[in-house]
C-alpha cells in the first residue's frame, strides 16, 4: 500500500492523520511543508482544499483529517476508526466532529499568537520535521511565516482571549468525554485521535499547564500523542489568563 502525508510541523491535525496510519499499520512517507506556503504547495500538488493533513493513498487524493479516517477505514477496517455498534459510533463521530470544529482551532490561535510574541523556541516545533532543508534554516525563515499564519488563522488578540476564557470549559468537556467512556479506551478511535492532538498542542504553551496539570485530558493526550515537539514559554499577560 503507497501512502505520502503532507504535514506542516507541529500541526495537530497531521500529527493525528499520522497516528491514524500507524495505528492502521499502513506504511506511509511523511512530507512536512511550509505553514502558509503550503497553501499553495497543495493546489501544485493538486489537491483540493489548502489544508493539511493531505493524503495520497493508492493514487488518490484525501484531505481532512475526518476524510482520511474514513478512507482509512474503508481500505484497511481492522483495526476500526469507527465503533461497530451504531449507538457507540454516533457518539465517538459527534465527540470527533466538536474535536473538529470546536476544539481543534483553540491551539492553531493560541500556539501563532503566543509565537508571534515569543519566537525564541520556534525551532522546537520543527523537531523531527521532514521539510527538505534544515531545521536551522527554515527557523529562520520564522518571523514571516509567524506573522501570516497568525493573520490567516485569526489569531487576534480579541480572539485569543476569548479562546483563554473559554479553555476551562472545553477542558471540562474532554475530561467529560473520558468519563463517559467515549475517549480513553483500551481501543483508540478516531475522536481519541482528533482530540488528544489538540490538547497535546495545549500543553506545549507553559500558560496552559496551571489549566491542565492533573487533568484526565492532559494524560490522554501523552498517551495517546506522545512525544508531540514544541514549547513556547509564558508570554500571554497575567490578566488574560485569570479571567
Ligand atoms: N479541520 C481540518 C483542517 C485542518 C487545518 O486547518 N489545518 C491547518 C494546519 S494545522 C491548515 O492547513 N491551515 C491552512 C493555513 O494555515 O493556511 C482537519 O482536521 O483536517
Amino acid at each position: 500500500m503507497k501512502a505520502t502525508l503532507f504535514g506542516v510541523p507541529g500541526s495537530h491535525p497531521s500529527f493525528a492523520a499520522e497516528l491514524m496510519l500507524r495505528r492502521k499499520r499502513i506504511d506511509y512517507r511523511r512530507i512536512d511543508l511550509v505553514a502558509v506556503v503550503h497553501r499553495g504547495m497543495l493546489r501544485a500538488l493538486r489537491f483540493p482544499g489548502i489544508t493539511v493533513p493531505a493524503l495520497r493513498l493508492e493514487g488518490k487524493r484525501v484531505q481532512g483529517t475526518r476524510a482520511i479516517a474514513v478512507a482509512l477505514d474503508a481500505l484497511r477496517p481492522e483495526p476500526p476508526l469507527f465503533p461497530h455498534d451504531p449507538e457507540r459510533k454516533r457518539a465517538v463521530s459527534a465527540a470527533e466532529a466538536w474535536g473538529d470544529e470546536v476544539y481543534q482551532p483553540v491551539p492553531r490561535r493560541l500556539v501563532w499568537s503566543s509565537l508571534r510574541r515569543d519566537r525564541s523556541t520556534m525551532s522546537s516545533y520543527l523537531e523531527g520535521a521532514r521539510l527538505g532543508v534544515p531545521v536551522s534554516i527554515a527557523a529562520r525563515a520564522g518571523a514571516p511565516v509567524i506573522r501570516a499564519a497568525a493573520h490567516v488563522n485569526h489569531a487576534s488578540d480579541e480572539n485569543v482571549r476569548r479562546d483563554l476564557a473559554n479553555l476551562p470549559a472545553l477542558l471540562d468537556h474532554v475530561d467529560g468525554l473520558l468519563r463517559a467512556g467515549t475517549i480513553g479506551g483500551a481501543d483508540p478511535n478516531v475522536a481519541d485521535f482528533q482530540i488528544a492532538t489538540s490538547t497535546a498542542l495545549l500543553a506545549t504553551l507553559d500558560d496552559l499547564r496551571p489549566l491542565l496539570d492533573g487533568r484526565p485530558a492532559l494524560e490522554h493526550a501523552r498517551r495517546i500523542a506522545p512525544g508531540y515537539p514544541g514549547r513556547t514559554p509564558k508570554v500571554f499577560p497575567a490578566a488574560w489568563l485569570q479571567a
